[in-house]
């Protein structure tokens, strides 16, 4: 079966990205963004092509709210949307910093309802149309996003009970946040499509996952196929505990579907400057496997894949590295090594070996690597010297 008969096409026009590095990215562990690097972070997601950029909520300190003011003051393409309790005061702070939207958002698990909040459902749906009601009345500029916080834990009756009721006061997206990372993608799924049929059809859905369990990206994925409009992420997949959606690695899964649609949307090529730039600013490398931007992602290594990727890259890369302005490495001197990928080597060198002198160096370079690390300037130094031998 190739890709194409087996993928079902999903148009990048179809879906937005929300980054919220300079949201959820704040409450990781090593992100607390200086206004300098805030500017920074918003101007390259800007120049990326991002959508929405999501920021901290103006409650957490006086230089926070100057911050935003800051950033909607750039002038930049993507909407700035902030990220504020379902409070009408904390609305109400947030309205007149020039942001294009507010995100709201309110606990519905149990969890959250006993030991955060304290409030029934129907108090939650009553808090909601207040605030919604006052900014519909004040801000009707603004868009307005209702999420329910731990909605993977919280019971279905309860989650579509206040869908439908925020749908009605007429917000622009509700949210599903996977606040614990436990969705696995088929319930991701079947809630979307649930959720779809008791919102209006003109509201968005948002899917906000975390990364506990390894299923932040399948799950953003699975949530597009149901039909969310709106996906979270951010940079290097920063946030609470070990984050949420990666931008890259979400990059990389839509690119299989639509590679020219997602082409025409972003700046692809600008992906490893935002992952550096996030690395430099948390203080942390990027990790070795990280999608797309890692150090060994585009690492080929053993002889028959070598093989192949001299034909053709395509045999061994669901992606070219080239389209997100990274390259590959292609790692001849090994034990795992194969006759292909040293004659490559040789002629690189301008150097040529019979049959039998291929297979003999490559043995020698096989057995060489046995005992140790071979690097390329030692396997360069084999082949100059087994050429003249
Ligand atoms: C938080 C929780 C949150 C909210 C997501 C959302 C989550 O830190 O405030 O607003 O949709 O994971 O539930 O990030
Ligand atoms: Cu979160």
């Amino acid at each position: 079966m190739t890709p194409d008969s087996s993928s079902p096409l999903i148009p990048a026009r179809s879906w937005a990205i929300i980054d919220s590095t300079l949201r959820e990215g704040e409450q990781f562990a090593r992100g607390n963004f200086k206004t300098g690097d805030k500017t920074e972070i918003a101007r390259l997601l800007d120049a990326f092509g991002a959508e929405f950029i999501e920021v901290t909520t103006p409650m957490v300190s006086a230089q926070t709210q100057a911050d935003i003011r800051q950033l909607t003051s750039l002038g930049l393409n993507a909407k700035i949307l902030t990220h504020v309790r379902c409070h009408l005061k904390d609305v109400q702070r947030a309205v007149d910093l020039g942001v294009d939207g507010l995100d709201l958002l309110f606990g519905t698990s149990s969890f959250l309802r006993e030991f955060s909040h304290g409030k029934s459902i129907a108090q939650i749906i009553d808090t909601a149309s207040q605030v919604i009601g006052w900014i519909k009345q004040n801000r009707p500029d603004l868009q307005i996003r209702f999420s329910a916080e731990d909605t993977f834990r919280s019971e279905e009756a309860d989650l579509m009970a206040v869908y439908r009721a925020v749908s009605d006061l007429g917000v622009h997206r509700v949210g599903l946040a996977d606040t614990v990372g436990v969705a696995t993608p088929r319930q991701v799924y079947t809630l979307v499509r649930e959720v779809r049929k008791v919102i209006h059809a003109e509201c968005g859905i948002e899917f906000h996952g975390h990364n506990d369990t390894g299923c932040a990206v399948s799950n953003a994925y699975e949530a597009i196929e149901a039909g969310a409009t709106h996906i979270d992420t951010t940079v290097l997949g920063i946030g609470e505990r070990n984050g949420i959606t990666p931008l890259g690695g979400f990059l990389a899964r839509m690119f299989t579907f639509d590679p020219q649609g997602l082409m025409d949307k972003y700046d692809l090529e600008l992906l490893p400057e935002l992952d550096r730039l996030i690395a430099r600013l948390i203080d942390l490398p990027i990790p070795w496997n990280n999608y797309l931007t890692g150090e060994f992602a585009y690492n080929h290594k053993a002889g028959m894949h070598l093989k192949a990727i001299y034909l053709n890259p395509g045999a061994y890369e669901a992606i070219p590295p080239g389209v997100f302005g990274v390259g590959r490495r292609i790692q001849a001197a090994s034990k795992v090594t194969g006759k292909h990928a040293i004659a490559y080597k040789a002629r690189e060198l301008g150097l040529h070996y019979g049959e039998d002198a291929l297979r003999r160096v490559t043995d020698h370079i096989k057995a060489l690597a046995e005992e140790g690390e071979l690097d390329d300037a030692h396997l360069e130094q084999v082949l100059r010297e087994w050429v003249r031998a």
